[in-house]
């Protein structure tokens, strides 16, 4: 048992670390206010490998696993959750193609998501298909050569930005969950428009979109594997989504500790700097033991992936938990700041806000109980 990342993985964290230093943490504040998609961050993750982590370079990628993946978005995290989340969730489009794909397909879509600059996005939430995810209505019906799309996907992180998505449709809408596959669509497609940008708490660069197929044709050939296996490879890529989020949460908890020792050493209050308040500094011991714990399971959980195990459970647990220390973290750090981190000069407002969604998106944090207990029932 070895608790120490490698030296290629610390190296790897300075370099992702002085990333977020030098790109991400100076636009975040501006990013946030106005919800502009930072897509110059995003073209620059690409020049740096960051968006092929986990994907071999045969297929363009960077090679790595997903402790490495972890390690970026997490540092990327501390300074921007936005930022964080884009990369993450973009990341699952490729892990579709590269897991369940031809070779065709993965030669064609894999360079292009993964150091090409193209900006990949999985959709499987309809309005009225959330939690329940197998209640998915879009259909893909085959005509010929081609499958003919119809429905509405909502809350699509990027999918305004995304050169290709991976859709979760319908082939045999008689069959319910059972007939659900997953079909590549490409922007641009006749049929398919992006509908209401969402205006959120948090996030705001990332943004969430609506997606409209209205008759939208695509070749047969766009069809991931076989037909009516739609919803086991959703529920894969959110076991290993859920490892990504967990890293951003995990991130987004860590800068806002590393935000408070900052102001508990600086601010002075009763002739003293706040480190010397003991009620405090006990919030400072809760936080860190609380990341500390959340760290672990995050890489636990993508060590168990990288070795190819399953790892339902261990994600489900490791998004719960983070999710849960990036709120309960972000609420004491912003209690620590008292009225400044209420005001927008400072960056935990848009951490606490942020650090909301981690506990609804890729699952909320009551079906990652629901997950976690059928699994240790079972
Ligand atoms: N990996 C592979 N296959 C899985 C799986 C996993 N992690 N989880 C379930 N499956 C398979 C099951 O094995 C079952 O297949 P068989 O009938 O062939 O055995 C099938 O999928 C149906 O599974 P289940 O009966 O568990 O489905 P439920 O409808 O009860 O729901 C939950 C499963 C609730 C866990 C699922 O709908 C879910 O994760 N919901 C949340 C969706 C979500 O996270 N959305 C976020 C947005 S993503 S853009």
């Amino acid at each position: 048992m070895d608790f120490k990342l490698t030296d290629a993985q610390r190296m790897l964290q300075k370099v992702a670390r002085e990333f977020a230093e030098k790109e991400v943490q100076p636009i975040a504040a501006e990013i946030d206010k106005t919800g502009r998609f930072p897509r110059e961050t995003f073209d620059k993750m690409a020049r740096i490998g960051f968006t092929g982590i986990g994907t071999p370079l045969e297929y363009g990628g960077s090679g790595g696993n997903d402790i490495d993946k972890v390690i970026v978005v997490s540092e990327i995290a501390k300074k921007c959750g936005a930022t964080a989340a884009i990369l993450s969730i973009h990341t699952v489009f490729s892990s579709i193609i590269q897991k369940f794909g031809s070779e065709e397909q993965k030669q064609k879509y894999l360079p292009q998501v993964t150091s090409g600059g193209c900006l990949g996005a999985f959709a499987l939430t309809e309005p009225n298909a959330g939690s329940d995810a197998g209640a998915a209505k879009t259909t893909a019906i085959l005509d010929g050569d081609e499958y003919i799309l119809n429905g509405t996907k909502c809350f699509i992180s990027g999918g305004g930005q995304a050169q290709y998505l991976a859709i979760i449709a319908s082939t045999q809408p008689e069959k319910g969950l059972k007939g659900l596959s997953t079909i590549v669509v490409e922007k641009g497609t006749p049929g398919f428009t992006i509908g209401k940008i969402e205006d959120k708490m948090g996030i705001h660069a990332s943004e969430t979109v609506e997606l409209i197929f209205d008759n939208c044709r695509v070749p047969k050939e766009n069809l991931v594997g076989v037909e009516v296996k739609g919803f086991m490879m959703a529920m894969n890529a959110l076991d290993g989504a859920r490892i990504g989020i967990g890293a951003q949460a995990l991130g987004i908890a860590e800068g806002a500790l590393e935000e408070s020792v900052k102001y508990m050493k600086e601010r002075v209050q009763f002739g003293k700097p706040l480190t010397a308040l003991q009620g405090l500094s006990w919030y400072i011991a809760e936080m860190a033991t609380k990341i500390e714990a959340a760290r672990w399971l995050v890489y636990y959980a993508a060590h168990l992936k990288t070795i190819g195990e399953k790892h339902t459970k261990e994600a489900a647990m490791a998004k719960l938990n983070a999710a849960d220390t990036a709120r309960v973290v972000t609420n004491l750090a912003l209690q620590i700041h008292g009225g400044y981190g209420y005001m927008r000069d400072y960056p935990l407002e848009r951490m606490y806000r942020d650090a909301k969604i981690t506990e609804i998106y890729e699952g909320t944090s009551e079906i990652h109980k629901l997950v976690i207990s059928r699994e240790v029932l079972s």
